[in-house]
């Protein structure tokens, strides 16, 4: 009988590296340990603490109706108190049960959650994913960037009207649950990406990788009472309660 010897085929070997390859993530590259110290540092100063998300919920800066009429109060409260406080709770008993030091900055753990559960992955991005969303939307929101966010987009993309067409692409086009992420990536330039569940670009696990400015939850909880199953109408109207401010000040404390 002929001996069958091991022999992996090339796809094999090209699925093997490509894995090994991103299991590096963004966190090893120069901008992901700049993000990471200036996580680290908010804990002492506060003007920089909105790139900080800890393992807690931080509370909502505006009332469950005041995203109204492009997110309603129910959506809001239910989001809030139900999906992602569940995500705060599961995430801090995993961390328990695993020994993970709440001390650090959760984006450390995130962009090395390859070593731990899949509690950990799908808890801790659905806490961070949240928490991001919440910080970004204001009722005051809408309009567009200004300064060198405004210039690095119409660099990267040619123009505010096209980035938008490409974010909202990206965020209609994630089949089934996830989230959509304008970046800026391990070269400092801004990258529009998808992720799906809960994962996000700071993941070492994640194919889409960067340092993430701003995101949209695009699971159906974040929009079907109001929408049903129109996520191309809530993505359309999410510009409106965009707080370009959040946004510009993520980008000026990285860059
Ligand atoms: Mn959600």
């Amino acid at each position: 009988m002929k001996k069958v010897s091991f022999n992996p085929s090339r796809r094999t070997f090209i699925t093997q590296s490509t894995k090994a390859t991103l299991a590096v993530g963004i966190g090893s590259s120069a901008i992901g340990s700049a993000f990471l110290t200036a996580c680290g540092a908010a804990k002492e100063e506060e003007e920089a603490v909105s790139l900080s998300t800890g393992f807690s919920q931080a509370g909502l800066n505006y009332d469950y109706a005041a995203l109204e009429p492009n997110i309603d109060a129910m959506t809001m409260e239910i989001h809030y108190t139900k999906h992602a406080a569940g995500y705060a709770r599961k995430l801090k008993a995993a961390c328990e049960a695993e020994g993970v030091d709440m001390e650090k900055p959760l984006e450390e753990v995130l962009m090395e959650v390859s070593k731990f559960s899949t509690a950990i992955r799908n808890n801790g991005g659905g806490h961070y994913n949240h928490e991001l969303f919440w910080s970004i939307m204001s009722p005051n929101g809408g309009g567009k960037p200004s300064g060198d966010l405004a210039a690095a987009i119409d660099g990267a993309f040619g123009s505010f009207d096209s980035m938008a067409e490409q974010f909202e692409a990206a965020a209609k086009g994630r089949f089934g649950s996830g989230w959509a992420w304008l970046v800026l990536d391990e070269n400092k330039k801004l990258q529009i990406g998808s992720t799906p569940n809960q994962d996000n670009p700071l993941m070492d696990v994640s194919d889409f990788q960067g340092i993430p400015l701003m995101g949209i939850d695009v699971w159906e909880h974040a929009y079907y009472l109001n929408y049903q199953n129109e996520r191309g109408k809530y993505v359309s109207n999410w510009w409106n309660v965009v707080d370009w401010s959040v946004v510009e000040n993520r980008y000026n404390s990285i860059i």
